[in-house]
């Protein structure tokens, strides 16, 4: 059976670009020029343990490995370890029977672990563990309760987290949806969230929600994972001192976005997501004098520093990095490939996963 190819878009065509001296000519800029660099930005621990595991099933296992979905939510992610003999699928069934697939860091739904096993897959799960722990409070809870999921529906993650209860669980996408969703027991209900949404917004929608539903339970600890939450507070810090943010990440990125909407709800005059430095319009930068910077946490690092580049040659080439937390939470790998690894005399097996390159 031949395997249907997640589409990932190209890279976008160079075009001509507007010299830094026309930019400076259409208006020129008084205060200094300046970079204000997010810091966290990029890969966060789940990410690097995903994308180290298709890497290490590859070293391990040789090509083809299948992966179902995109990895992480990443353009250059993917078609690098597409170049490398991954080959992503959005279904088990696209996988030929007894072959090895890996599950996307978005976590899957238990049909989808059912399904494999009935092709008899080898998998290797790629869950990010704190999407792993959001699945668990779905399958407690639901004894007791009903769960109002906090989320966009038709994202990986979602699908995911639905599938562990589908018939205890409602989505509620936005402030719309808390404002009319139906519940049958308000006494016994609890909510959970998408790790990757809008602390605001998710807030906003909670109040909405304990309006209605006094007795509305919160989760046992935050979903919103550490990664969303301090990528959030770095660009909420620059965002207003900047006339333009510029956000490195895909356009499935739920997290990406959210900084995009982030920074313009906290004062930026303007930002944009690209996934390459190629993307940036410089008609973007007349008139500005301090340019933010951030990446999802998708995002290999390597893409921001294209950005820089590309900001250096129009004038900003002073960069102030501005650091809001430090982190240093590691992953280890998943538990299939640590075996494999192990007995092969890998003695990186025991590795945490987290890099930023
Ligand atoms: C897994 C999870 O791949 P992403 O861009 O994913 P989102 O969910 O933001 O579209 O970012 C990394 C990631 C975030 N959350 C991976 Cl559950
Ligand atoms: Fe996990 Fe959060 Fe990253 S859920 S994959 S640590 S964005």
């Amino acid at each position: 059976m031949s395997a249907t190819a997640v589409s990932v878009p190209m890279p976008a065509v160079p075009r001509r670009r507007r010299s830094p001296e026309e930019v400076a000519a259409a208006a020129p800029v008084t205060a200094p020029k300046r970079v204000l660099l997010a810091a966290p930005r990029g890969y966060c621990a789940g990410v690097d343990r995903a994308v180290i595991a298709v890497e290490k099933a590859l070293e391990h296992y040789g090509a083809p490995v299948y992966v179902r979905k995109q990895i992480v939510h990443n353009v250059h992610v993917v078609s690098s370890l597409e170049a490398r003999g991954a080959i992503f699928v959005e279904e088990n069934e696209e996988v030929p029977a007894g072959e090895l697939v890996v599950f996307s860091a978005h976590g899957v739904s238990p049909a989808v672990v059912q399904s494999a096993a009935d092709r008899g897959l080898r998998t290797i799960d790629a869950t990010c563990p704190l999407v792993t722990k959001v699945h668990k409070e779905a399958v407690r809870f639901a004894e007791d309760n009903h769960i109002l999921l906090i989320g966009h529906e038709g994202h990986e993650e979602v699908e995911g987290t639905y599938g562990e209860a589908p018939e205890s669980t409602t989505i509620v996408n936005n402030p719309e949806e808390a404002r009319t969703v139906q519940v049958d027991d308000p006494d016994h209900l609890i909510w959970l969230s998408q790790t990757t949404l809008s602390v605001d917004e998710t807030m906003e929608i909670v109040d909405i929600l304990r309006e209605r539903f006094p007795n509305l339970q919160n989760p046992p600890s935050d979903d919103i994972c550490y990664a969303t939450t301090n990528r959030q507070v770095a660009i909420k810090k620059i965002a207003p001192q900047a006339e333009l943010v510029i956000v490195v990440g895909s356009a499935n990125s739920s997290n990406s976005v959210r900084l995009v909407e982030v920074a313009l709800e906290y004062g930026a005059k303007a930002s944009y997501r690209v996934d390459f430095a190629n993307e940036i319009d410089e008609a973007w930068f007349v008139g500005v004098a301090s340019v933010g910077v951030t990446s999802g946490a998708s995002v290999p690092e390597v893409l921001v520093q294209d950005v820089l580049r590309l900001l250096a040659e129009y004038g900003y080439g002073s960069v102030e990095e501005v650091v809001t937390a430090e982190e240093d939470i590691l992953f280890s790998l998943p538990k299939e490939l640590r075996a494999t690894m192990k007995a092969a005399g890998d003695p990186t097996y025991k590795m945490g996963a987290k890099s930023n390159s």
